[in-house]
Order: structure tokens, then C-alpha cells, then sequence
């Protein structure tokens, strides 16, 4: 029933230096996997992470050797099963590889979409959205050079609300970059944090007080990803939003962090949550526990980007938007019509599975050989 699965590692400049306390990217390297079917169909997905294995625990390369060698063989023995069955079975063989398991469940439901002549939202559940809307994050590591390009980028009607990463400096200093950015900008524009778990928890104290005082909205992932308690303790002494990320790593931990209050956001991320479907289990234990949602993204090219779009679009409450500027902070396109970002939202597109059209020219001549 699968004839191939490619895994290809396609390499695109940034438009600038993304400076996190994790990495700074200079590069984005895009998994993008494409699955063709003995009659016809061709599914793509996208397993792309960040800094290599500064961000998650699969890289790139780990991601292609292990779809290659594992997934790749399992898929091919397999007859007869819907997308579902595929799934579990995956899932049964191979443990871990959250990242490469949404890939392939990505192409999977993009080839049972097109079959079905819908879009990937609906066989989510439906959607609920035409658009999401979408922030920008300023992480030039410049203060002046970052408020320069967020009023760019309002006046442009591309994007209003802004996050920023911080937690590579001491806190002092991360804390007068954000309230110089937040005082230029203005009080309409919501201003975010994110602190890729630089933190402890009485370096957390001292600077998310700070922030709120400021007037900052939200601060996310501020310590450790197994620091479940210090989470729930912020959680509970501030009143500003505290948003778990790297934390969060699909239905079980959602599960978990929502027992003990240790989020008061949940940025939903369908790699890290291990795929569409499993993404969407989280909104909705967040949504049962009455934890607001954002839309995260780990960077990802158009395929993954569209991907979690169709994801967001299903969420009955998206109080904080989506991050899914992952593309625009590319120097390349890789679709054939690009994804439509206007008035500070990205539009999802009407046509069946992903509803991209991917260049695969492009794709070629950016790819590592
Ligand atoms: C993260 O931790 O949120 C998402 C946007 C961005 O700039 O970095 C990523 C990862
Ligand atoms: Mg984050």
C-alpha cells in the first residue's frame, strides 16, 4: 500500500540570527517526509526541530536514520489498516521518536484527506477557524534592532503581538531589554517572554515579578522541564500567565502537569505532542482542566506549519494564538504558492489534506545530498 517514504533534510537560511537560550539559529534545517502510496496518493509531513539537539531529543539526522532504518520497512509491511490502526502499530514497534511520528502521521493524514477530498482539520474533528492568529518573536538580541522590526512588522499588519526570548543574559539585563521593548511598543501590544527554562526558581521569582509589574502578559517555560513543582509554585504566586512548552510532551504529560496546576497556558506543539491526533488530546485536557491554549510551533517550515494550523483550527478556545511564523523567518519558499499570512493571522486553506502544494524543484536544489 506504501510504495516510499522519503525522509529529506533540506537546509534554509534565517533572515537574521534567532538568539535563544538554547541556540542561536543561523540555519534551519527542515525534515520534511513524503509518502507515496501504490495508487497514486503522495502525503507529506515535517519533523523539524531546533539547535540541532539543543532543543529536543531527536535531531535531524537521528530523525531520518530512524524513519529510514525503522519506520520506513514497518510502514511497508503493513496492508490493510486505516490510519489509526497504522498509528497504534507504529506506536506498538517503536518507542519514543515523537518528532518523526508526526511526521509520518502528518503524510498519513494528508494522503487520507486528499482520498477523501477534505481538509486535514476535517477529519480532526472539524474546524472551527478559517485563520489563526499569529505573533512574532523579536530575538535579534538587539534591543533597538528589535523594536525597529516589531513597529515593521505592525505597521505591515503582519503581526501585533510579540514574544521575546530571553534567559542567555543576567536577569536584570533580560528584564530592562523587555521593559525598553514593551515601553517603546506601547500598552496596546501584548509583549511575551520566553525563557526556554533558563531559570531557577529564585532567579524566576525575582524576574517574572519584575515582568509583571512591567505590564508583560505571559511568561513561558521559565525553569527546568522536570521542574513540575517550582512550575506549579509560580503558577500559583503570580497573577500574570505562566505557559509550559518544553514541559510539555504530549497527552500524558498534559495529563499531569494539569493534575498539579503547574500551567495556567499550555503551548500545544504537535511534534512534541507526538502528532495531529495527539496534539488535539491535549487541547482538550487543557480545555477540561480549564487551562487556556497557545499554538506553538518548533520552527517549522510550510508543512509542519500548515500542519498545526489545521491543529489549531480545531481548538474551541485559543485564548493566546498561535507562534506558526516558522516560514516567514526563512529566506527560501519551498511551496509553490506560499501560505497566506495577513491582518496578523494565517489563513488555512480550503482545499483537501494539507492543501499545500509543495516545489519540489526548490526542494531538491536546497536539500543535503
Ligand atoms: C520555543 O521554545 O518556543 C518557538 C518560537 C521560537 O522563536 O522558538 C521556538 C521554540
Ligand atoms: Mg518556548
Amino acid at each position: 500500500m506504501y510504495k516510499s517514504i522519503e525522509t529529506l533534510l533540506v537546509e534554509i537560511p534565517t533572515i537574521r540570527p534567532h538568539k535563544m537560550a538554547v541556540a542561536t539559529m543561523q540555519t534551519q534545517t527542515l525534515v520534511l517526509v513524503k509518502i507515496s502510496t501504490e495508487d497514486g496518493f503522495v502525503g507529506w509531513g515535517e519533523a523539524t526541530t531546533i539547535g540541532g539537539l539543543g532543543y529536543g531529543d531527536e535531531s535531524p539526522e537521528s530523525i531520518k536514520t530512524n524513519i529510514d532504518t525503522y519506520f520506513a520497512p514497518l510502514l511497508k509491511s503493513l496492508t490493510g489498516l486505516n490510519v489509526a490502526q497504522t498509528v497504534q502499530t507504529l506506536k506498538k514497534h517503536i518507542n519514543g521518536n515523537r518528532f518523526a511520528k508526526c511526521a509520518i502521521q502528518t503524510a498519513l493524514l494528508d494522503i487520507q484527506a486528499q482520498r477523501l477530498n477534505i481538509p486535514v482539520s476535517e477529519l480532526l474533528g472539524g474546524r472551527l477557524r478559517d485563520s489563526v492568529p499569529v505573533l512574532w518573536v523579536l530575538a535579534s538580541g538587539d534591543t533597538d534592532k528589535d523594536i525597529a522590526e516589531a513597529k515593521k512588522m505592525i505597521e505591515a499588519k503582519r503581526h501585533n503581538i510579540f514574544k521575546l526570548k530571553i534567559g542567555s543574559r543576567a536577569v536584570e539585563a533580560d528584564v530592562e531589554h523587555v521593559l525598553a521593548i514593551k515601553k517603546a511598543l506601547g500598552k496596546d501590544i501584548s509583549i511575551r517572554v520566553d525563557v526556554n527554562r533558563a531559570w531557577s526558581e529564585l532567579q524566576a521569582v525575582k524576574g517574572i515579578q519584575l515582568l509583571q509589574d512591567g505590564g508583560v502578559d505571559l511568561i513561558e517555560q521559565p525553569c527546568a522541564i522536570d521542574n513540575i513543582d517550582a512550575m506549579q509554585r509560580l503558577t500559583r504566586k503570580f497573577d500574570i500567565a505562566i505557559m509550559a512548552d518544553e514541559s510539555l510532551m504530549g497527552p500524558q504529560s498534559a495529563y499531569q502537569l494539569a493534575k498539579c496546576n503547574a500551567a495556567s497556558v499550555f503551548a500545544v506543539k504537535v511534534a512534541q505532542s507526538g502528532g495531529l491526533m495527539e496534539g488535539c488530546v491535549v487541547g482538550k485536557i487543557a480545555q477540561l482542566a480549564g487551562i487556556d491554549l497557545y499554538g506553538g510551533t518548533m520552527l517549522e517550515g510550510p508543512v509542519g506549519t500548515i500542519a498545526s494550523a489545521h491543529v489549531f483550527s480545531t481548538f474551541e478556545n485559543l485564548a493566546y494564538g498561535t507562534e506558526l511564523f516558522g516560514p516567514l523567518l526563512l529566506t527560501e519558499q519551498i511551496l509553490k504558492t506560499p501560505l497566506q499570512y495577513q491582518n496578523f493571522q494565517l489563513a488555512l486553506p480550503k482545499g483537501a489534506g494539507l492543501g499545500i502544494e509543495l516545489d519540489e524543484d526548490k526542494i531538491d536544489n536546497l536539500r543535503r545530498h
